[in-house]
């Protein structure tokens, strides 16, 4: 029996299953650093790494952009009669994909998974036609669901937002939407459910009212998750932060942002941050600077991996290729404990003129080798011990003593002027940060794979 799912028809039919051949291989359709079974500290590579196809870049996007149309003429498009058809036939495709790469997630928008119908109560017909036969094909590919989401931003009613949309009635469609996908969560055993506001935020502050709008995006969030737990979802839901593009300010601007929105609304029981790393270069962030915030918060929750173009202002949504972004991102994740619920789900797109039938599968090997690597280093770091242990030590003076007393709150601001006081200046401050030295040791561990 094959390792890995096959429909009526075989789309990917020259590959079989992308297997680990180690750093010295040349072949291109094989990993050279994701060996899944590899153990990692105390859990395996796949373990650690969770890595999630996201549905709509993977098998929906045909490269088209502003300036051009499609250039990806995906067969399991091109041979169908019908947008039903054609669902059913990109259904086999991705799962033929996904349990070809050994990837064990996915992820999925509505409207990615089902055509929208004629009316709300088709839209829902057509998304259970194609849940139902996912829960087949999840079974048969050995796949599971990372997060579910709905699509409140490709269709022309949502131009003025979703939930924040000035027109109730929209509100009313993109609940309609919402609840929908949540029931196709929970029916597909989804671990997450995400909210990506594309259009959650203002184009001009002349015809907004930003008040109501962010009110409306909590109330709203608030009702999807009364929803979903009535319905006995346990899983996490995630906020994903983007500055901008589409909309020219998104209330989701970055994780500082979203903790600050979910603890005013009282939202951050239940809802976690899904970073992207090409949104925190949109924000001016580093993709760790992101991954930290959220940890310091408790509200780490899952990763779009992907990249940016540093000289780019816009989402270029590409595969990753740095082993230093990826050492620093698995870093700050192996620092929050893990993942859980989350995981990487690739939210990046084969380049317009990347057309050759492996191109797909060879950009995720790439992007799962360079999180394996990623994870190899941030490991390394963590064992060297020398990074952590600097860290450590650059805040014992806070360890015992009126340090201690500091740190738990046991000091009046009166106190603590009469302990600088009675010390006097000195040396006080004059402590090397040593960066450069752990800059150092970091490259050493990049290369000592
Ligand atoms: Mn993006």
């Amino acid at each position: 029996m094959a390792d890995y799912y096959v429909g009526k028809k075989e789309y990917f039919s020259k590959i079989t299953k992308i297997k680990y051949e180690g750093p010295k291989s040349d072949n291109p359709l094989a990993f050279k650093y994701y060996d899944p079974e590899k153990k990692i500290g105390k859990k395996k590579m796949k373990d650690h790494l969770r890595f999630a196809i996201a549905y709509w870049h993977s098998f929906c996007a045909d490269g088209a952009d502003p300036f051009g149309s499609a250039t990806h003429a995906h067969p399991w498009i091109i041979d169908a009669k019908t947008p039903m058809e054609a669902a059913e036939h990109k259904m086999d495709a991705a799962f033929e994909f996904i349990s070809k790469l050994g990837a064990e997630f996915y992820c999925f928008h509505d409207r990615d998974m089902a055509p929208e119908g004629a009316s709300p109560a088709e839209s829902e017909k057509n998304l259970f036609t194609l849940v139902a036969r996912a829960k087949k094909l999840q079974k048969a590919a050995g796949v599971k669901l990372l997060w579910g989401t709905a699509n409140l931003f490709s269709h022309p009613r949502f131009m003025n937002g979703a939930a924040t949309n000035p027109e109730f009635g929209v509100v009313a469609l993109a609940a309609a939407q919402v609840k929908a996908a949540i029931d196709a969560t929970i029916e597909l055993g989804g671990q997450g459910y995400t909210f990506w506001g594309g259009r959650e935020g203002y184009m001009s502050l002349i015809n907004t009212d930003l008040k109501k709008e962010k009110d409306h995006l909590a109330r709203f969030l608030g009702m999807a998750r009364d929803y979903a737990r009535k319905q006995g979802f346990k899983g996490a839901f995630y906020i994903e932060p983007k500055p901008m593009e589409p909309s020219k300010h998104q209330y989701d601007y970055d994780t500082e942002t979203v903790i600050g929105f979910l603890r005013h609304y009282g939202l951050d029981k239940d809802f976690r941050l899904n970073i992207e790393a090409n949104h925190a270069e949109l924000a001016g962030h580093d993709f760790a600077h992101e991954l930290e915030t959220a940890a310091a918060a408790g509200l780490f929750g899952s990763v779009d991996a992907n990249r940016g173009e540093p000289r780019n202002g816009w989402d270029t949504d590409q595969f990753p290729t740095s082993y230093y972004e990826t050492a620093l991102a698995m870093y700050a994740i192996l620092k929050a404990g893990g993942f859980t619920t989350g995981g990487l789900n690739f939210d990046a797109k084969i380049r317009r003129n990347s057309v050759d039938p492996t191109d797909l599968f060879i950009a995720h090997i790439g992007g799962m080798d360079t999180f394996a690597v990623g994870l190899e280093i941030a490991q390394r770091i963590i064992s060297g011990g020398v990074i952590p242990g600097f860290v450590k030590k650059r805040y014992s003076s806070f360890n015992s003593g009126d340090g201690a007393k500091f740190d738990k709150g046991e000091l009046t601001l009166d106190q603590l002027a009469r302990i600088g006081t009675a010390a006097g200046y000195g040396k006080a401050g004059l402590t090397s940060g040593k960066q450069e030295y752990l800059e150092n040791i970091l490259n050493q561990y990049l290369l000592g794979l």
